[in-house]
This record gives structure tokens, sequence and C-alpha cells, in this order.
């Protein structure tokens, strides 16, 4: 008798994923499938790739070693399906199901695609709700129904209540919900970074990176060497690593950058949670453990629970309410084309050539890199924002559209007018400065702000608030940079215009 198709897609890899509920060993089938749409509609990185296909696979072999039925098509096999619905079609002809069941994908175009399904296949076709996410796409629509202002703490606020994290019966832990203040040390020389475990790359893993080296060679990024989690044992092992040695000092040095350092305190989770591989729960979980038993203090843990009960369901949440409009805004009309060295990672700028050329090795940069290196870059030098999203959606092995976007679009670019952030994070070379130390050794001067040698974040930070002053003379938020943008001397702005503009001119 035919049985239920279950289609899992390459970020759901849980095996508490809704779409396996009530599934049957005796009748169902598990189809999954590595295609070139997936892998080609941006072209992500190759560590990315990799890591995915190797996860997909090692995800595959623990549900056939519970009995399970798989449907495993992999990359390159001849004749092998090029998109999801084509390998979902022939799974169809070859298996004739009595119905489909998927858990909803994480973005908008595939969700599009999933509509089709049914009438494709003529065969009933259901989307579950993903339940890994701890608040559902409606439940932050009814949260956001009728507020004027969709700001992030609000909702956490929300979150903290409704997960119990760190409460206090009604009350915060340590009386506050956010100890975010605690949070921006510079890092001094004295402290070291703790050495992080390696997942050597078994035989499997072995043989998607010769795939890949094979097939993708021209997409971005370094494949080897390869040490990251791909099976849930070792991404457990990372999380336990995590807790024990970095959440500590996560909180104090969680703005902190250093050359060399790319991981620093932070976790380097993102990818296992987002492809399923951790649940967000879990990891919260064990970050609250940590505080009471007195291994890591409230600023850490809180703001780790935060991230990702915070920020993490809420751009989700802001994804879902705005798409399919929200990929196209450009509240501030930037059109700019990205510099050569988004790619290479060759610039006379330390800071971004540090945090390109990590993103490069690792497909990984932690968020102040993206935040206030890289997108503070592409806020002030005024970026496309369509090309600002395909970089960042392709360059993180962490980077799905539901994620990305809103961060990118919202946080970094204030494309969205201010829906998401109440002011753009602009700033000059002084921020860097102060929270790194990459200007010792770079080949700007910081503290200048007008010549050739004038750190460009300092020129670029004034000649766009000159650009856009008209637009946030009326935020509250930045009226004292407004202010002391407007009692500046005239002769010292139009210079400081005048370097802005031959530098951008240079970026090729
Ligand atoms: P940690 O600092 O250890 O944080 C813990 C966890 O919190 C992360 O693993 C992540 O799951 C979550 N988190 C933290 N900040 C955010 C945030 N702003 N939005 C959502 N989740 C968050 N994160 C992605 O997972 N995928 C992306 O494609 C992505 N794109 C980004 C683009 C830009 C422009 C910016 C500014 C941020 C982006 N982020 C993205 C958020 C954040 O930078 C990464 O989640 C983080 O750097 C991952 O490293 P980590 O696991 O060491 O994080
Ligand atoms: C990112 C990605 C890649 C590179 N490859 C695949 C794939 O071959 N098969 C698959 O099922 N999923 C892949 N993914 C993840 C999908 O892009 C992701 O499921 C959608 O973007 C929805 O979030
Ligand atoms: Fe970056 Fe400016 Fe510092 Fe150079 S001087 S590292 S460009 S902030």
């Amino acid at each position: 008798m035919p049985g239920t198709l279950r289609f899992i897609l390459g970020d759901q890899l849980s095996r508490s994923i809704s779409s396996l509920d009530g599934l049957d060993p005796a009748r169902d089938v598990v189809v999954m499938a590595e295609v070139g749409e997936e892998a080609t509609y941006v072209p992500h990185h190759r560590k990315k790739i990799a890591f995915l296909f190797s996860a997909m696979r090692h995800f595959a072999d623990g549900l056939r070693g519970e009995g399970i039925a798989i449907d495993y098509a992999a990359f390159g096999e001849a004749g092998g399906p090029v998109s999801l619905t084509e390998a979902l079609r022939r799974a169809v002809e070859r298996h004739r199901p009595e119905r489909i069941v998927v858990t909803e994908p994480g973005e908008w175009r595939v969700l599009q695609a999933m509509a089709d399904w049914s009438e494709l296949f003529g065969c009933p076709v259901e989307i579950r709700e993903d339940q890994r996410f701890l608040c559902s796409t409606q439940d932050f629509a009814d949260w956001a129904e009728g507020r004027k202002d969709l700001r992030m703490e609000f909702f956490y606020r929300e979150m903290r209540r409704r997960t119990g994290y760190l409460m206090r019966g009604k009350d915060p832990e340590g009386g506050a919900w956010n100890f975010d203040k605690e949070n921006r040390k510079p890092l001094p020389e004295t402290i070291a970074v703790p050495e992080r475990p390696r997942f050597a790359p078994d035989e499997k893993t072995r043989r998607v990176l010769d795939l890949v080296a094979r097939d993708f060679a021209g997409h971005f990024g370094d494949l080897e060497p390869f040490d990251y989690p791909v099976t849930r044992e070792d991404a457990l092992k990372a999380l336990d690593w995590f807790v024990e040695n970095a959440l500590p000092r996560y909180g104090d040095y969680q703005d902190a950058m250093r050359a060399g350092e790319p991981l620093l305190f932070h976790s380097n989770l993102s990818a296992l949670i987002n492809c399923g591989l951790l649940l967000p729960a879990e990891c919260c979980r064990r970050a609250e453990d940590a505080f009471h038993a007195g291994h890591a203090p409230l600023n850490a843990v809180e703001g780790f629970i935060r991230q990702i009960i915070g920020w993490r369901e809420y751009v989700r949440g802001i994804y879902w309410l705005k798409m399919p409009d929200y990929a196209a805004s450009n509240a501030l009309g930037a059109d700019r084309p990205l510099p050569d060295f988004f790619w290479t990672g060759e610039t006379g700028m330390n800071c971004l050539a540090q945090a390109i050329g990590e993103t490069r090795a690792n497909a990984y940069a932690h968020h102040i890199q993206r935040l206030m290196v890289i997108g503070n870059f592409c806020l002030l030098a005024g970026l496309d924002p369509r090309a600002v999203q395909e970089w960042y959606l392709l360059v993180y092995h962490d980077a799905y559209e539901w994620v990305e976007m809103p961060n990118v679009v919202g946080m970094i670019l204030f494309a969205d007018g201010g829906l998401l952030a109440s002011k753009p994070y602009a700033a000059s070379g002084a921020y860097i400065d102060r929270m790194s130390d990459y200007c010792g050794s770079c080949r700007y001067d910081v503290k200048q702000r007008v010549g050739p040698d004038a750190c460009p974040f300092n020129p670029l930070y004034w000649d766009f608030l000159a650009r856009h002053r008209r637009r946030f003379a009326g935020n509250r938020r930045m009226a004292m940079m407004i202010a002391t943008l407007d009692r500046m001397d005239a002769a010292q702005l139009a210079a400081m215009r005048a370097t802005a503009a031959t530098f951008l001119a240079s970026l090729r």
C-alpha cells in the first residue's frame, strides 16, 4: 500500500522535524536531494555547500540506521534532479504516495514552489509548521498586529516570559531584561582566546569535499581546511565546548575584534542551529544551566539567549511578515556596485581585509565584523542593497534568506526606513579603533579625517550624514550627530566630503 513521502530540505536536519512526525517505517519514504538549483541560485561559498551536503548525507544515514526507507539523490548522479521540485516529481513517480508531507521552508521562493506541488503531482501536500522556532510566523504576526513600533526589545521580553528562560517568576533574572551595556568591552591583549576543537573530515565528508572541489570550482571561498561538525553528535560536542570554554567571556567581549582571531568567544553555532543539527531551545537551556551552576555570568548568558530567542526569532518574524516586498527595500536610494575587494579581500583598509579575508577562509565572520565593519562600510558607501543581500547570502555558512535579509536590509543598510532599527548603525573609524586592534597596522590613519591617508570610515561617515541629513533630522536618536554635523565648519565638512568622493571614485 502506498504511504507518505516525507521531503526533508538541507536545512531541516533535525530528527524532531515536524515532517517526520507520525512516520510509519513500514510504508513511508523520506526523500532528500542535493540539487544544483539550491547550490547555485546564489553561488554559495564552497565550504557552505560541502557542509550542507555532508550534513545531509550523515543525517540520511542516521535515518537509514533506524530502518527508515530513504530516497536520496546525491549531487551529480547521471540524470539527477536539478531542483527540489524535480527531485520530488521523480520520487512521486517512483513511489506513487498517497500524500506528501513537508515542513515549511526558510525561504519565500521555496514556499511559492511548494504551493504548486499538489496540483503538479496530483497528490495532497501537507505543509507543516517548523516547530524548531520558538515563535510561529502566525504568533509573530499577531504580536506585530496594530503595533506602531516593532522593536526587537519588546518582542524579546515577550519571548523571555513565554519560554521562562532567565525568569524569576514574573521578573527577569538580575532585575533587568537586557545587559547589553555590559557586553561592549574591548579585548585586552592579556586575555588569550581558547583553542577550538576541530572536527576532522571522515570518509563521507572527504567524498563531498572532492565533489565540491570538482563541481563548484568557480564559487567563492576556501574549501580546505574543513573542520566543521557535520553530525548531530559532533554538533553537541561543539555546543558543550562553547558552554564550557567560551560562554563565560561571551558577554564581556561580544563586540570585540582582534586580528587573526575570527571567533574570539563567539559560539560558531549558527550554521548548526540553522540547518537543524542543534535546536535553538537546547542551546538556550544549556547556557541557562551554566548560569545556574555558577559557571557563566548573567551578562554572558542573557546576551547569548537574547541573540537566539530575541534576534533570531525576531528577524524570522520580520522576514515572513514583510516578504515579498521586503527584498526590494531601498529607503536610502543606494545604488553603488560592490567593490572588487568584497571578493578578493584585497584592500588597504585593514579591518575590511581581516573581516573579508576570514569570511573567504571560514565562511564565517562574527556579528560585529558583519555589522560594524563590513555592514558599516556598505551603509556609508551607499552600496546597492540587492548586491549586498546576495553577497551576505552566499558568503556565510549560516546564511538563508529568512535570517540574512532582515539583518542586511533592516540592520545594516536601514533600507527598510527604520522598521527594524531605530537608527542606522553608522560609525566612524573611532568605533573600530576602540573595539579592535586593526587600526595599528592599517595603511590609513584612524585619527585623520581629510586627505589620502585619512581612515575612509571618517569622511564616509560625515558624508553619509550630510547626504541624508533631511531624513535623519527628525530622528531623536540621531539628534546629537545631526547637531554636531550642523555645527561643523563648512570648509572642513566640504574637505571631508571631497575626501569621501575621491575614495568612492577609486573603488572598482
Ligand atoms: P554568536 O555570537 O555565538 O550568537 C549566538 C547565536 O545567536 C548565533 O549562533 C545565532 O543563531 C544567533 N544570532 C546572533 N545574532 C543574530 C542576528 N542578528 N540574527 C539572527 N540570529 C542571530 N546569522 C545567521 O545565522 N545567518 C545569516 O545569514 C546572518 N546574516 C547576517 C548578516 C548581517 C549583515 C548581520 C549584521 C548579521 C547576520 N547574522 C546572520 C547574525 C549574526 O551575525 C550571526 O548569527 C553570528 O555572527 C553567527 O555566529 P555565532 O554562531 O558565533 O554567533
Ligand atoms: C543551501 C542549500 C544547498 C546549497 N543545497 C541544498 C540541496 O542540495 N538540497 C536541499 O534540500 N537544500 C539545500 N540547501 C538548503 C536550501 O536552500 C533551503 O532548504 C532553502 O533555502 C529553504 O530554506
Ligand atoms: Fe579600518 Fe580605518 Fe582602522 Fe584602517 S584605520 S583598520 S580603515 S577603521
